[in-house]
């Protein structure tokens, strides 16, 4: 654990329709950038059918399955990619817990949200799906390389 939050990794941030519908867009974004994490993909999308499906393809057997696919496609979600040290498990907790009211005071999900079939933002769990996730939602030329100028400790 303590060698995984050492490594640079990314992660797939996504604001689903009902943030972008609140106009929380921005707070969303803020917070990740605030805390220092580096965005390399930035999109608003609408996602298709059949790409919901295979990014929660681990949930296929769940009752909520369906709901949770006409959710996510109900209209344009807020793609990103997000690049840092530790980024797969902060930005986990900089989300907060699942189910919104349980989620912490101070979390986006613990100040922003209710609901958990309206929960606002997703997050990658492992840097294996960061990785997935980030090529099933983006093309490689949407991904950007930079370096921040006046902050290179941040990497
Ligand atoms: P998280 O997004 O916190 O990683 P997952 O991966 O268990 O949580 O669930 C993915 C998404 O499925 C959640 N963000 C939420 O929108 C929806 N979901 C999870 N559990 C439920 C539930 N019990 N009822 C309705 N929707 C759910």
């Amino acid at each position: 654990l303590v060698a995984s939050m050492e490594e640079v990794q990314e992660t797939y941030i996504m604001v689903k329709p009902d943030g972008l519908q609140r106009g929380l867009v921005g707070e969303i974004i803020s917070r990740f950038e605030k805390k220092g994490f580096k965005l390399t993909g930035l999109k608003l999308f609408q996602c298709p059918k059949q790409l919901a499906e295979e990014h929660y393809k681990d949930l296929k057997a769940k009752p909520f399955f369906p709901k949770l696919i006409e959710y996510i496609t109900s209209g344009p979600v807020v793609c990103m990619a997000w690049e840092g040290v530790g980024v797969v498990a902060s930005a986990r907790k900089l989300i907060g817990v699942t189910n919104p009211l349980q989620a912490e005071p101070g979390t986006i999900r613990g100040d922003l949200a209710v609901q958990t079939g309206r929960n606002v933002v997703h997050g990658s769990d492992s840097p294996e799906n960061g990785k997935r996730e980030i090529a099933l939602w983006f093309t490689e030329d949407e991904i950007c390389q930079w370096t921040p100028a006046q902050a290179p400790w941040l990497r």
